[in-house]
């Protein structure tokens, strides 16, 4: 009887502005890839797409989107990308995702639309594939402002931020338990990234109990 091929890993990793995502993301990359594992890195927004590129114009400021018609691109986004990122796990290639479903809910739920409530952003994200794992980058205000200004575009502001840190943290209490791992953002580039490399083997370890890829379930706030 031929052997099962064991699937691959999805990985996602969220934060702040100015956490490290995509710095540790490609980090940890590289470091998979050298030691022999199957590896995609994707990151969201994905801006090489037609609905990217609509997402890419709203936020530098180019163009004007209703807070809700943005936010069904941003999970569009997704959705667009949902199977091809299935296919891979299914091939045995681990998936890193650079911002994912909760930055979508927790980004519009910030602006305090009064009809774009958690709730109602989390919608579109129910039945994407729902990561193995979750490393949340942690980083304080003042750390992240010595790693440069805030840049041009829209969400850049402090207000917008100190929002966004609550939400998130409203969000992760009602995953499942176990999937929203923290990591401390604010240590050296090498401390973090040995942490994150840690929480990953363990993760990648654990991929067969998880048994197949699940998905993501509705929440109630
Ligand atoms: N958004 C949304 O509204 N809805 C959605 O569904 C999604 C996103 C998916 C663009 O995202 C905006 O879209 C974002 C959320 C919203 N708005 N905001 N705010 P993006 O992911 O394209 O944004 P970005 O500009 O790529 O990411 P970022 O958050 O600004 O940065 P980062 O990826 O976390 O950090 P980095 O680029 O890796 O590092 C930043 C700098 O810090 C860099 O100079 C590094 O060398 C340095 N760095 C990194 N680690 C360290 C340590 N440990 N020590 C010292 N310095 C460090
Ligand atoms: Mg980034």
């Amino acid at each position: 009887m031929s052997e099962l091929k064991r699937r691959g890993a999805l990985i996602v990793v969220e934060g702040l502005d100015r956490a490290g995502k995509s710095s540790q993301c490609e980090h940890l990359r590289d470091f998979l890839q050298e030691s022999g594992h199957s590896v995609k890195y994707i990151r969201f927004p994905d801006r090489t797409t037609s609905i990217g590129k609509l997402i890419d114009s709203y936020l530098r400021g180019q163009s004007q989107l209703g807070d809700h018609s943005i936010h069904l691109l941003f999970s569009s986004n997704r959705w667009e990308i949902a199977r091809s990122i299935k296919d891979d796990i299914a091939n045995g290639i681990t998936v890193i995702v650079d911002r994912y479903s909760y930055s979508g809910a927790v980004y519009s739920a910030a602006k305090g639309n009064q009809s774009l409530s958690l709730e109602w952003a989390w919608q579109p994200e129910i039945g994407l594939p729902r990561p193995d794992m979750c490393l949340f980058l942690r980083i304080s205000p003042e750390e992240a402002a010595k790693r440069g200004d805030f840049g041009a575009e829209r969400y850049e502001n402090g207000p917008m931020q100190k929002r966004v840190r609550e939400l998130f943290q409203t969000l992760f209490d009602l995953q499942p338990s176990g999937d929203i791992h923290q990591v401390d953002a604010g240590r050296s580039f090498q401390e973090v990234s040995k942490k994150i490399h840690d929480k990953v083997a363990d993760c990648m370890a654990r991929v067969e109990a998880i048994g197949p890829l699940r998905e993501f379930g509705p929440i109630t706030v």
